[in-house]
């Protein structure tokens, strides 16, 4: 009895494998250009036998989705499922802001707008980072070109998040030069995707503060001359009222 559930169980295991490999190799029938890819939950992960995985077959390309999969495994081997081999491309572009500021200044301001990527369908482990230079430039390599397209955030401390919804990118793509650079407006200390009353108050807390004196903070210096004073609530009252949803929608 015991001999025969072994056999058993190592034939389930033989038809369980194998349905899997019919399944990816009729994937692969679909067109010469296909290629299989997990899109649930993603496929950055490792799998356990037992899991439920979705896969689907993606002519590159075009991103067109010719049809989907449901895999069920059930035995207790440990299963490695590689990633699909995804266009990889690169996102570059400019930031900056709307004020204006010397050039000694310019690499405080520029530098330091962080700039995320993050797929609208992937876990977080897949959000794609990096922030600008002291030129307002930020370029971010391999991003895998996924038909579900990403989200996008731009931040940076002191200043309104600028959020994208939905962005699709098929090629190496520039979303903004240097003479036409991406705007964030300055202005939300108390950082709350609104630029309101709340952060008036605090910029008034280090009004006609320099440098090197106890009151000072340069976070609150706007345009960084090393005092902050009218000129620096003026910028910040030309951005009075303005929430994150304010900003036009880039693509
Ligand atoms: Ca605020
Ligand atoms: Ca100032």
């Amino acid at each position: 009895m015991m001999k025969c559930n072994v056999m058993l169980r190592k034939l389930f295991c033989m038809i369980m494998v194998l349905s899997i490999i019919f399944t990816i190799s009729s994937v692969n029938t679909f067109a010469a250009n296909a290629s299989v890819k997990i899109t649930s939950p993603s496929e950055c992960c490792s799998y356990t036998v037992g899991d439920q995985v979705k896969l689907s077959a993606v002519v590159m390309g075009n991103g067109h989705k010719i049809t989907k999969f449901f895999v069920k495994t059930s035995d207790c081997r440990k299963i490695k499922l590689n990633e699909a081999s995804v266009k990889k491309i690169t996102v570059s572009g400019y930031i900056s802001t709307d004020f204006g500021f010397s050039p000694q200044a310019a690499p405080y301001i520029k530098s330091g707008f962080i700039v995320e990527l993050i797929p609208k369908t992937s876990c977080e482990g897949d959000i794609l980072r990096t922030e600008t230079d002291e030129n307002g430039y930020f370029k971010l390599e391999n991003v895998p070109q996924i038909e579900e397209g990403y989200k996008m955030e731009i931040k940076k401390k002191n200043y309104l998040t600028r959020y994208v919804d939905n962005l699709v990118l098929t090629e190496d793509t520039e979303l903004s030069s240097q003479d036409s650079p991406i705007v964030l407006w300055v202005g939300d200390f108390v950082q709350d995707n609104a630029i309101n009353i709340l952060d008036a108050v605090e910029l008034v807390k280090y009004f006609n503060s320099y440098r090197g004196d106890n009151i000072y903070n340069e976070d609150y210096d706007v345009n960084r001359d090393n005092v902050v004073n009218l000129l620096d609530l003026v910028i910040l009252t030309n951005n009075f009222g303005k929430i994150s949803n304010d900003y036009e929608q880039l693509y």
